[in-house]
């Protein structure tokens, strides 16, 4: 039996030592150790003995326990260690590598040159009006007193849908719908995309976005409108700007006029933006035509009105010094970038 104790010793305590898991090291636990293991048996077995033998066995059957039990404790903080370590390796988190750059979107020049627009106009009282981009003749041309002979009318002009529908030229077409829809007073800008048929180059493109404004009031003036227009170009080019007025022609105004500010590259001493004359064109306007206020059916002995309408690009080019509309379209980050 002594020798039985030994070989068990040998056995349980090179067991415990090659176990390379904790599940591995249970194994050798429950072989040994167990209330059903072989050393507990074997322990049961010293009360048969006869009685001059028990002390010596029993006493080596302890010391062989101990060893075993203690070989077994040992191990298992051994291997419980070894497994914290590897938990810890695998979430271990280096804080000295440099971080994921995020790039912040930014909105478009355009983008923000309308909202700069528009915001100057809604501090004035005026209300932002969006609308569709494919639109009626009736809207488009015939409401604004563009009839079938007009030149902006032609096929090679604009861009046709089917015989009566096409991308609008201007977003006035916006406005008439409004005005059909609401009686004056009416106060409201309209922002977007316009399409025209025109042969890209740097000052062209086929598409190009414009804001619009119109007011219908009673009692309304052209001093209203240089009014209203001088307190934009100050907002918008500076408070220093020049501005002024030149008699032109629209279908649907009447009077009409265009705007011209002192060039904002030489103020006013000449340069090639401004080609030497000193002026640059910003937009067009006039009081809104009487034919225009009756195809909407308002009365026109009570309600008058003015409008304005100017490209977007074109103020944009001019305020950061672009010298090619192309450049809106393209999309190189490049360019872009530049106005974050
Ligand atoms: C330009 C000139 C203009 C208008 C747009 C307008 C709208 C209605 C009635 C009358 Cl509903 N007029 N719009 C008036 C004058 C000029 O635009 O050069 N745009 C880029």
């Amino acid at each position: 039996m002594l020798s039985r104790f030994e070989a068990i010793e040998g056995e349980a305590i090179g067991q415990i030592a090659a176990a390379k898991t904790l599940e591995e090291l249970e194994t050798v636990r429950l072989r040994y150790l167990s209330r059903k293991g072989e050393l507990q048996q074997l322990l049961r077995k010293v009360g048969q003995l006869p009685v001059e033998h028990r002390p010596r066995v029993g006493e080596v059957a302890n010391r062989v326990r101990e060893a075993v039990q203690s070989a077994f404790d040992a191990r298992r903080r051994e291997l419980e260690a070894a497994e914290q370590m590897r938990i810890l390796e695998s979430e271990k988190i280096d804080v000295t590598m440099p971080g994921r750059i995020w790039r912040i979107g930014s909105l478009h020049p355009i983008t923000q040159t309308i909202n700069e627009i528009c915001a100057i106009f809604t501090d004035l009282g005026f209300e932002v009006v969006e609308g569709p981009e494919v639109e009626t003749e009736w809207h488009n041309f015939i409401a604004l007193n563009m009839p079938p002979e007009h030149p902006a009318r032609d096929e090679h002009d604009s861009f046709y849908i089917t015989d009566q529908l096409l991308l609008r030229t201007e977003t006035s077409a916006v406005q008439i719908m409004v005005m059909e829809s609401r009686q004056p007073p009416i106060r409201i800008v309209s922002p977007g995309r316009v399409y025209r048929r025109d042969e890209v180059d740097r000052t062209h493109s086929h598409t190009f976005h414009q804001v619009e404004g119109l007011l219908v009031d009673e009692d309304v003036t052209f001093a209203d409108l240089k009014g209203t227009l001088m307190t934009f170009a100050r907002r918008f080019f500076g408070e220093d700007v020049k501005v002024r007025f030149r008699p032109h022609h629209f279908p649907f105004t009447e009077p009409s006029a265009e705007v011209d500010v002192s060039c904002l590259m030489c103020n006013g001493a000449g340069c090639p933006v401004c080609k030497h004359r000193g002026w640059v064109e910003v937009l067009g306007c006039g009081m809104v035509h009487p034919n225009v206020l009756r195809n909407v059916g308002y009365d026109i002995e009570r309600w008058q009105g003015y409008a304005f309408g100017m490209g977007v690009e074109r103020l944009a080019m001019l305020r950061y010094g672009i010298d090619d509309i192309r450049l809106f379209f393209e999309n190189d980050l490049r360019f872009l970038r530049q106005f974050v």
